[in-house]
C-alpha cells in the first residue's frame, strides 16, 4: 500500500506494440515518469540478467534482449511493483493467454522466452535495475534519445 517506482522493460517484440502497453499502464493507474529507447549490447544484457547466467535459457535470452531496441520505463505508483508484475501476468506467454488474457504477456507476448515485457520482481530489484538504465543526473549526462515524459 506504499507508492513506490518499478523498472518495466518493452522488449524487441514489445516495442510493435509500445502505445498498446502504454496506454494499459496509464489505464491501470500507473504514471511513466522517466522512458528510454535503447540497444542493448550483449554485455548489457548479461549484466541485467545475470541472475540467470547458469541456466540453460541464458544465450536465448540474451541474443533475444539484444535483437531490437528495448523501451525502459521507469513507473510510479501504489504498490508499482506487484501491481506491474500483475498485469504482465505470467512468465510463459501461452499460460498467460490459457490463465490471464487480459494480461500484457498474453496480449503481445510469443512463448517463454519471446514475451514481450519485462517487470522488477521486487523492491531491491527495482532499486538496482532502475539505475541500471536511468543512472543519476550527477553522474552522467543525458544521453541522446532519452525522452523525460514526466516529472518525478
Ligand atoms: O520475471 P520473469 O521475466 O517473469 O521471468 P524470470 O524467471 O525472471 O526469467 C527472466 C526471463 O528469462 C524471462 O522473462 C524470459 C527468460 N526465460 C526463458 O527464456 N525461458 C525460461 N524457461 C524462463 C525464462
Ligand atoms: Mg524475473
Amino acid at each position: 500500500q506504499r507508492t513506490q517506482r518499478t523498472l518495466a522493460i518493452v522488449k524487441p517484440d514489445g516495442v510493435a506494440n509500445l502505445g498498446h502497453i502504454l496506454n494499459a499502464i496509464t489505464l491501470h493507474g500507473l504514471k511513466v515518469t522517466q522512458a528510454r529507447m535503447v540497444r542493448l549490447t550483449r554485455a548489457e544484457a548479461e549484466t541485467f540478467y545475470a541472475e540467470h547466467a547458469a541456466r540453460t535459457f541464458f544465450p536465448k535470452l540474451v541474443e533475444y534482449m539484444t535483437s531490437g531496441p528495448v523501451v525502459a520505463l521507469e513507473l510510479l505508483g501504489r504498490d508499482a511493483v506487484a501491481r506491474w508484475r500483475q498485469m504482465m501476468g505470467p512468465t510463459d506467454s501461452e499460460a498467460a493467454r490459457r490463465d490471464v488474457p487480459d494480461s500484457i504477456r498474453a496480449q503481445y507476448g510469443t512463448d517463454k522466452t519471446l514475451n514481450a515485457v519485462h517487470g522488477s520482481d521486487g523492491a531491491e530489484a527495482a532499486a538496482r535495475e532502475i539505475p541500471f538504465f536511468f543512472p543519476a543526473e550527477r553522474d552522467a549526462p543525458r544521453p541522446r534519445g532519452s525522452v523525460e515524459l514526466c516529472g518525478s
